[in-house]
């Protein structure tokens, strides 16, 4: 089997993409996804020393990346202002920085946050728009960080209204290929792109399903693809679970996603998700 043997550099900290690793979600909005606003303060600021503690405990769990995210992508969420997001994340990477020896990444569409984010400690840029908002291409570039680009439908407001494709897979593969055109044309070179092909944004159940069985396809694209499937709608409608009991459906799915070629996973589950994957791991080495 062709192995990706890849050593990304992500402002320093180098990490072997030949073998699949976990990225911790450290959500730092108030009414964030499956840990609704825990990590604030009654104030509704962020508490650095709760963010701190759980930042720690995925380390020790084995996480590879943390993803700081300060925009609630929820459809139909209320946008935050591009202060109210830089004054939530910033902080809390600087602190993350200080005391961990962990890869920072920034969930951030915003390109005044993606010019900030190295100086401020972070060593990669997760943006679920794929770098298409006015200006964020250009400060990616100069931020000089990896990328993640994700494929969505639509916006994070109407993704799920009418989500359709001609051919699911294929249609990914052509957004991915084009904005990756695009940041190699803005200089930031492959061995700084990852992938994502979005699952959950603006797919019906069919299409997660479809996508996750068909994932080795993304290979053709040659970068390494990083998948979030932990916790999600898909996940509840398999299983028939609330967001709090989705961890082993959200396994599971990992698993999937990583025998078919995954090299990140995105979850806010490290410990069960780490050890699923170091069993993903040794299985691969000898296939
Ligand atoms: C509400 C709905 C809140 C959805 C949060 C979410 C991904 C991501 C997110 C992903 C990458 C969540 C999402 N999902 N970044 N950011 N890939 N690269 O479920 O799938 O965490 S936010």
């Amino acid at each position: 089997m062709s192995k990706l043997s890849t050593l990304f550099d992500f402002a320093g900290k180098k990490l072997d993409l030949s073998v699949s690793h976990v990225m911790g979600i450290l959500n730092v909005t108030p009414d964030s996804f499956s840990d609704g606003g825990e990590l604030m303060n009654d104030s509704g600021l962020v508490s650095l020393s709760k963010v701190l503690e759980r930042a720690e405990e995925m380390v020790n769990a084995g996480a590879a990346i943390l993803d700081i995210g300060g925009e609630s992508t929820r459809p139909g969420a209320t946008e935050v202002s591009s202060q109210q997001e830089m004054d939530r994340v910033l902080p809390v990477v600087e602190a993350v920085k200080r005391n961990l020896d962990v890869i920072i990444s920034v969930d951030t569409s915003n390109p005044e946050l993606i010019r900030q984010c190295r100086a401020a400690g972070a060593g990669l840029i997760n943006d679920v728009r794929a770098l298409a908002r006015e200006g964020a291409l250009e400060a990616a570039a100069v931020a000089g960080l990896p990328v993640c680009l994700m494929h969505m439908q639509g916006s994070p407001r109407d993704m799920q209204d009418a989500p359709g494709y001609e051919e699911i897979v294929a249609d990914i593969a052509d957004f991915l290929r084009q904005r990756v055109k695009v940041c190699n044309d803005a200089g930031i070179e492959n061995d700084r792109i990852l992938l994502d092909p979005g699952f959950g944004f603006g797919k019906t159940l069919e299409h997660n399903v479809e996508l996750l069985g068909r994932l080795t396809e993304l290979q053709a694209l040659k970068l390494p693809v990083l998948i979030g499937v932990s916790r999600k709608r898909m996940i509840g409608t398999i299983t028939g679970r609330s967001e709090k009991d989705r961890v082993p459906g959200s396994i599971a799915a990992a698993v999937i996603g990583v025998m078919n070629g995954a090299r990140l996973v995105r979850t806010h589950d490290v410990a069960g998700t780490v050890d699923a994957i170091k069993v993903c791991n040794e299985v691969l080495k000898v296939m």
